[in-house]
């Protein structure tokens, strides 16, 4: 039985909201072409996240989404003229994924502390947050913006610390991007990855170790409640 966290931290995008009804907008915008449009993004935008650290710079993430989208659509020949201005920020208009609200809200009246730790800028995750009615869910949101820098470096995960006061290996992190997990774990945090299907693998980067959980195990899993039988 594992020692339980004193805090949770989750990732944003793709974690506590769902990205798949990206395919929907996108299809909106480009008829027939909205799983490669969106998928295609998504891996842009992730891309242009880290080659920005990597380089030492740093754009906000909405500038990143919104170029990424750019490219992607010029990628797969799509116009960008054709594309609806409001496109570029249908990140903040998704959906809290289902089974998020329950264990969120077991977990507050449990009394853990929920941050969130996101790409996102201080103003996207806000919106996000509001957007998806999580916000009421939540205690701390902290955005890389902070840091200057992208997941998975260090000095992100490094927020999560100072902002709950408590030591890396009793915080617990929560992802479903398997890239996330690896950075969380590396940084020393108790990381919970849920892996969006069998077939999804960590990347070939050695780190800590992660846990592989779904909503319903997610608890348990962080020492939480007793192990499901
Ligand atoms: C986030 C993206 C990377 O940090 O999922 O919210």
């Amino acid at each position: 039985v594992s020692t339980a966290v004193e805090a949770v931290w989750f990732d944003l995008y793709g974690t506590l909201v769902d990205l798949g009804p990206l395919v929907a907008m996108c299809d909106a915008a480009a008829a027939g072409r909205g799983t490669d449009l969106a998928s295609r993004w998504r891996q842009r935008q992730l891309e242009a996240s880290w080659l920005t650290s990597l380089m030492g710079r740093w754009r906000p993430f909405d500038d990143i989404t919104a170029d990424a989208l750019a490219v992607a659509a010029d990628e797969l020949g799509i116009r960008r003229t054709d594309l609806p201005a409001d496109l570029e920020t249908a990140f903040e208009r998704l959906p809290a994924t289902t089974e998020a609200l329950s264990v969120l809200a077991a977990m507050r009246e449990a009394g853990i502390p929920i941050g969130v730790l996101s790409n996102g800028s201080r103003p996207m995750i806000e919106r996000t947050l509001r957007n998806a009615r999580l916000d009421e869910h939540i205690d701390l949101a902290r955005s890389v913006d902070e840091a200057r820098r992208y997941k998975p470096d260090p000095a992100v995960y490094a927020l999560a610390v100072q902002a709950s006061g408590r030591d890396a290996d009793r915080i617990g992190f929560v992802t479903a991007n398997g890239w996330d997990a690896s950075g969380g774990a590396a940084f020393g945090l108790r990381v919970a990855w849920l892996r969006p299907g069998p077939g999804a693998r960590l990347p070939a980067v050695a780190t800590g170790s992660v846990a592989v959980a779904t909503w319903s195990t997610l608890r348990s899993t962080l020492g939480l409640e007793p192990e499901a039988r």
